[in-house]
């Protein structure tokens, strides 16, 4: 395997969960195969010890979307960008295909400043400070689907674009789901 270097631990846990998968198959090929993968995914996930993003590079990770009810034409993305690189970026765009959505907004959802109930306005840009992660989460910044051509529907995926102001753009898939994975 002469790309185990760049094997992440999150890689090494989905060739676990594919072997797991190979050896409930039953037949004895498969389970030898499943044997020798799962030893090859251990000696990786060793290698790569579990710390954060290889450095130098700003990463996305996790996208998903939520469902939305059919009465409405919005939906929202939600994501972990990490910067790995020692220079301060920022989000400052997002884009789909126009099949999807007609416009996309970068929001923050937070508390308003009189009678406390939850709001949500546009923002210029996501911070993504050197070295952090910044997470796109329910109740606080989200990608906002605007005039959606068709209510999201579950298992299916979004293609997102984003676009930073170092880091350049950064496509990412979005899996609609109905909660957080
Ligand atoms: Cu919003």
């Amino acid at each position: 395997m002469t790309t185990k270097s760049r094997i992440t631990t999150g890689s090494a846990a989905v060739l676990l969960g594919a072997s797991l998968l190979l050896g409930a198959c039953g037949s004895e090929e498969s389970t030898t195969e499943a044997t020798t993968t799962t030893v090859a995914a251990a000696t990786s996930s060793t290698e790569a010890p579990d710390t954060t993003a290889p450095a130098g590079e700003l990463t996305v990770d996790g996208a998903w979307a939520r469902t939305s009810p059919s009465a409405t034409t919005k939906g929202a993305v939600y994501l972990q960008i990490t910067n790995g690189t020692d220079t301060d970026d920022a989000l400052v765009k997002a884009a789909v295909d126009p099949s999807v959505a007609a416009m996309v907004e970068i929001h923050e959802t937070k508390a308003a400043e009189e009678g406390g109930m939850m709001q949500m306005a546009p923002v210029d840009e996501i911070p993504v400070p050197a070295g952090e992660t910044v997470s796109l989460e329910p109740g606080g910044y989200h990608i906002m689907l605007m005039d959606l051509a068709a209510p999201l529907e579950t298992g299916a995926t979004i293609e997102v674009t984003l676009t930073f102001e170092g880091a350049g753009e950064v496509v990412v898939e979005a899996e609609v789901r109905d909660t957080a994975p």
